[in-house]
């Protein structure tokens, strides 16, 4: 892994870790924490549900298990400053420098989000959100509180979120949120909340520091010092994106056809095609779709060989879904000071010979 931050634990899997399986096992899993990661004890565990029109409830892990069918989705699960690191090229940004990989593939299990809510009374409403509350202690700008953000209520009851329990089949390890987080397909990482404390149907998105100042698409011009949360958008489903996982950047390369491999990832829709150049985007060709994603919310794995002369070259990925969208082309043009959702043609140098 690659660490950025020991405390709180930040690290993502090296490209060639993530590309080596379709569903990423835990252990190579990137790891995004706020503060705290928090040791529950799994028999004494319970979930507080409530709030609008609800009736009041305290779950335990069996309640969850023998009151709701349980559901498998494969989900990709990606932070919204995955690659920061490229915009961070253009001009300062702040957060963690994440490479390719923060971002995974896993099966959760668990149970429907929806079924919990509808049992404990909830009911479809235009300007509800569900606001989830977690067990992690946060320290920010001399600021502690503990982790909290909301969705949607018309995606918390959508058949794709769950709480989940598993990962891959097995428990989830601790950093990943054990023993129950949500899992909120297609939308940033940060509206899957790990150790999971309560969730409650409101009228209001959550007022927690994460969801009301944090995870905001803010204007280009926009900087710390002018920073206006309420000229941000609510960053919820990521857009369109692609990464060559291998080579890694910087590698000398022999001379001749050259393997590329990556991911490419569109938001409950399929990839259409993935191109690649071997010199700065100039020229293209398409990539094999070696891996369909065979599920909405999963990636697609690509590979392509490209032939390469002596010297250095600039090689690069962009998708295309089915609507004929595609990347934008640089970072520059998608700047903004906190480096989220940089989804720009992914450029990697390498040399030849
Ligand atoms: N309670 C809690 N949930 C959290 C976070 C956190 O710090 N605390 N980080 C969020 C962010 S920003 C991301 S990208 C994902 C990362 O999940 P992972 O560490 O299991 O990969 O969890 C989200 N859920
Ligand atoms: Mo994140």
């Amino acid at each position: 892994m690659i660490v950025h931050r020991g405390y709180p634990l930040n690290a993502e899997p090296r490209g060639e870790v993530l590309r080596a399986a379709f569903i990423t096992p835990q252990r190579d899993f990137y790891i995004r924490s706020h503060g705290t990661i928090p040791r529950l004890n799994a028999a004494d565990y319970r979930l507080r549900v409530g709030g609008q029109g609800l009736t009041s409830q305290e779950l335990s892990l069996d309640d969850l298990r023998s009151r709701f069918p349980q559901q498998r989705v494969t989900a990709v699960l990606q932070c919204a400053g995955n690659r920061r690191a490229d915009m961070g090229l253009v001009k300062h940004v702040s957060g963690d420098a994440w490479q390719t990989g923060a971002i995974s593939n896993a099966e959760w299990g668990g149970v429907s989000l929806g079924d919990v809510l509808r049992a404990a009374g909830a009911r479809e409403g235009a300007d509800l959100h569900v606001a989830f509350d977690s067990h992690d202690e946060i320290e920010e700008e001399g600021k502690r509180f503990r982790f909290g953000v909301s969705i949607p209520i018309a995606k918390a009851l959508a058949p794709e979120t769950l709480l989940a329990f598993t990962m891959n089949g097995e428990p989830l390890a601790q950093q990943h949120g054990f023993p129950l987080r949500a899992v909120v397909p297609g939308y940033a990482g940060v509206r899957s909340p790990k150790w999971l404390a309560a969730i409650t149907v409101q009228d209001r998105p959550s007022a927690n520091r994460i969801q009301a100042e944090e995870y905001m698409l803010f204007p280009p011009d926009m900087t710390k010092l002018t920073e206006d949360f309420g000229k941000g958008v609510v960053i919820n489903d990521m857009p369109l994106t692609s990464a060559i996982l291998e080579p890694s950047a910087g590698t000398r390369l022999p001379a001749g056809a050259a393997r590329l491999r990556g991911y490419a990832l569109a938001t409950g829709q399929a990839i259409a095609r993935v191109e690649v150049s071997g010199d700065g985007g100039r020229t293209w060709a398409a990539a094999e779709i070696e891996r369909h994603a065979d599920a909405p919310w999963s990636w697609t794995f690509w590979s392509a060989a490209l032939n390469l002369p002596r010297g250095e070259h600039e090689l690069v990925v962009r998708a295309i879904d089915g609507a004929g969208r595609s990347q934008p082309a640089t970072a520059e043009e998608i700047w903004n000071f906190p480096g989220y959702l940089c989804t720009a043609w992914h450029r990697i140098p390498v040399t030849v010979g």
